[in-house]
């Protein structure tokens, strides 16, 4: 067979490029990580070549005992990772995941609630230009305008007054735990069912490091590729009384054949999250995070909330001129990647924004730990500082890489 390197040069070097930028940038974007050389593997196997609409043992296609063995092992290891009633590995993405869960519960004009996008919340929970806000009646909940943390008088008040069918709880901001049983004694007052989306606290939940809505919620949602470090991909969990009902939302409701590539890539990375290196790794990951917020207030920056409970801050820039687009800027050309992100209340667009949010998941895979965390806060401290020096940037840009020769991933393979 011909090598990639043969036939396609242009996509060959941009993915070595690619390879290079993470290897020697500092990779802070809270949602994203590093999977395994396994998972890697794994997603790139011959089972991308499979059809398999259905589901195990139950499929459209013939030929598919092999990915019913990865299907089934992924789920398997999902239901004892989470102590899940049941669980469906298919969804492509965490939207998707969380369509199946809307179309399983919601009609059209339906009311929900969900976390306000500008307060921390995400998209797919409700915004007016997601499907979500285009087909169901949506009532967003923020953060309290002192404490900067989930107002749950304001989410019950709201429950009582519009009557929901769903109360989505989740974010993709937010650096607090979520009271899971808070939300469910909301829920129970108006006789609303709860979506649980923890795609970014999935890691810290699975290892106990994050209170867990398993046994609060009808639904839980995430993605595997943040904390929980798989592969891209969504999965739903559900109590086993909604099995059938999310099962055929998914499949043939909004998806056609599983990526079988994807879900082989998932069982790896499940299996991977039941060791106990997983949770020390958690276990890190929420120190590093804590020791980098620590480290930025030092130095004058004033955090969301006063800090983290998890593997994300948000870094509020509103005393200054600086805003979120400038930092990211200016920290992207010092080899530090993160993203722009609006702040509670913010009075800037979603283009602009006053802050970044920082997350610790990507540095902890390479094994980095508090120490190095100090030292990526005065990195960052030094660049919004020296906002408009681009020879700063150049030489914090060296310092980076020779931070991260300590520190290399992917050492067997380039491409
Ligand atoms: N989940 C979002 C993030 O947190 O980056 C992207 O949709």
């Amino acid at each position: 067979m011909k090598r990639l390197i043969d036939v396609d040069s242009e996509i060959y070097n941009a993915i070595k490029k690619e390879t290079e930028r993470e290897m020697y940038t500092l990779e802070l974007i809270a949602s994203e990580n590093f999977v395994s050389e396994a998972v890697l593997e794994a997603q790139g196997c011959v089972m991308t070549n499979k059809y398999a609409e259905g589901y195990p043992g139950r499929r459209y296609y013939g030929g598919c005992q092999n990915v019913d063995i990865a299907e089934s092992l992924a789920i398997e290891r999902a239901k004892k990772l989470f102590n899940a009633e049941y669980v469906n590995v298919q969804p492509h993405s965490g939207t998707q995941a969380n369509m199946a869960v809307y179309f399983s519960v919601l009609k059209p004009g339906d009311t929900m609630m969900g976390m306000n996008l500008s307060h921390g919340g995400h998209l797919s929970h409700g915004h007016p230009i997601n499907f979500t806000g285009q087909m169901y009646k949506i009532v967003p909940y923020g953060v309290n305008k002192e404490t900067e943390t989930i107002d749950y008088d304001e989410v019950l008040k709201l429950a009582k007054e519009h009557r929901p069918k769903l109360i989505v709880a989740g974010a993709s901001a937010y650096p607090r735990f979520i009271d899971f049983k808070r939300f469910r004694e909301i829920a129970d007052e108006v006789g609303a069912m709860i979506m649980a989306d923890i795609a970014h606290p999935a890691g810290l939940v699975a290892t106990g490091l994050h209170p867990t809505p398993i046994p609060y919620a009808e639904f839980v949602t995430t993605t595997t590729h943040k904390t929980l470090r798989g592969p891209r991909g969504g999965m739903v969990m559900c109590q086993e009384k909604y099995a059938k009902l999310l099962d055929k939302n998914l499949f043939p409701g909004i998806q056609g054949g599983p990526l079988m590539h994807v879900i082989a890539a998932k069982a790896v990375a499940l299996k991977e999250a039941l060791t106990p290196q997983f949770k020390e790794y958690q276990n890190q990951l929420q120190k590093n995070a804590n020791a980098m917020a620590k480290r930025l207030q030092e130095k004058g920056f004033r955090l969301i909330s006063g800090g983290t409970d998890n593997h994300l801050m948000l870094l509020d820039l509103r005393s200054s001129e600086i805003t979120g687009k400038d930092a990211e800027e200016a920290l992207d050309k010092s080899g530090i990647t993160v993203n722009k992100n609006t702040v509670p209340f913010d009075t800037r667009s979603p283009f602009i924004t006053s802050g970044i949010r920082i997350g610790t998941p990507a540095v902890t895979t390479r094994g980095m730990k508090e120490k190095e965390m100090v030292i990526i806060a005065d990195l960052i401290a030094d660049t919004i500082n020296n906002i408009k020096d681009e020879k700063h940037h150049e030489k914090t840009r060296k310092k980076v890489k020779e931070l991260c020769e300590q520190f290399l991933i992917y050492k067997e393979r380039l491409v």
